[in-house]
């Protein structure tokens, strides 16, 4: 970690001012290192105000979403990950697509203010207006069977509501497969793409697109979603921060994998188990209770007949 990080982090993490040389003791280093560290952090648009008997402090009403800011959240063991981030963007998974067939390493991240064209599943359009949410790519690259990777969406969706239960107390939901509710109205979206060797079965790398509507509100949102959309609505929030916890909280869970307990928490959050959905098959529609989740990820629905597991598609809850 560099000492211009090291910085970042005692000032995002004080509430107050923190004069010069308690930094420099802090961190072992001179007053001349940490004014050097100071000036390089304001030249990356940080706003830190200066007071000649108080010292410094981070202006974080301005949440900027940085590497350093970055970095300084991340837990100690994931500090090396290259981070990437960017003011405008088309689309953090096309990024993350693209640096990956030239060799990025799993853990990446790749951050940005804004996308142009922002993706959600099957051609859809996801939303990602500058300075409204979190629109974040990982590329990763765990050493799944070909056969256990509908698990990366489970992960995903847990890595993330995990993540986000640090920031709200509201009650917050997965809608199968791995959209994030609170109060039914969607809040957050994951679209996970996977690049493999179909003749080994090998997984080359996993993309998990992460967009989040954080402090957006309902006129941020275009008519076609307005009904359907919220976000997080949380103040005084750090960006930087969520998202480290949530790359803190996807990559715990590929090093320590356990499926058993992974699967668990998914079910526990599902916003629709007991509810009569709808879903597609075919190009026709059905009607059924979604009940449960298969060990590969699937919605079990309950019909007069049976049982059917969902093993991708779209499901909603039946309007009468
Ligand atoms: C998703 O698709 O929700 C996955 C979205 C993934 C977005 C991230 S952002 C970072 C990374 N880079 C990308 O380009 N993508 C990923 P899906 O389940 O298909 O939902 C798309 C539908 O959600 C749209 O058709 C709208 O109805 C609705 N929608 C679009 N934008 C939204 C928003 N900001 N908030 C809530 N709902 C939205």
């Amino acid at each position: 970690m560099s000492t211009k990080d090291k910085v970042l982090e005692l000032l995002q993490k004080s509430e107050e001012y923190i004069s010069g040389e308690d930094i420099a003791n802090r961190l072992g280093i001179s007053r001349t290192a940490v004014w050097k560290a100071i000036k390089s952090l304001r030249d990356n648009e940080f706003e830190i105000s200066a007071n000649t008997n108080k010292g410094y402090f981070l202006n974080k009403g301005k949440d900027i979403i940085s590497v350093y800011g970055i970095k300084s959240f991340l837990k100690e063991k994931y500090k090396e990950n290259p981070i990437f981030v960017y003011d405008t963007i088309d689309s953090t998974n096309w990024e993350a697509k693209r640096i990956s067939m030239e060799g990025a390493v799993h853990g990446t991240i790749i951050v940005s203010d804004e996308q142009t064209k922002g993706r959600g599943r099957y051609g859809r359009a996801f939303a990602s207006k500058k300075g409204k949410g979190i629109y974040m790519s990982m590329v990763l690259k765990p050493e799944f069977d070909i056969y256990e990777v509908a698990f990366s969406t489970i992960i995903s969706a847990v890595g993330v509501l995990r993540a986000l239960k640090k920031f709200t107390t509201e009650k917050i939901e997965i809608k199968w497969v791995n959209d994030l509710y609170i109060n039914s109205k969607k809040i957050c979206g994951i679209l996970n793409e996977l690049v493999c060797d179909i003749e080994t079965k090998n997984i080359d790398f996993i993309v998990t697109g992460i967009g989040i509507n954080i402090n957006a509100c309902e006129r941020d949102f275009d008519d076609d979603i307005k009904d359907k959309a919220s976000s997080l609505q949380i103040h005084d929030f750090v960006r930087n921060n969520i998202i480290s916890e949530i790359a803190n909280e996807i990559l715990d869970i590929f090093e320590n994998f356990d499926k058993k307990q992974i699967l668990e928490e998914y079910k526990n959050f599902q916003m629709l188990f007991g509810k009569e959905i709808v879903y597609e098959k075919d190009g026709e529609e059905y009607f059924g209770i979604a009940e449960d989740i298969s060990d590969d990820g699937g919605l079990i629905i309950k019909k007069d007949e049976g049982y059917v597991t969902l093993n991708s598609g779209e499901v909603s809850v039946r309007q009468k």
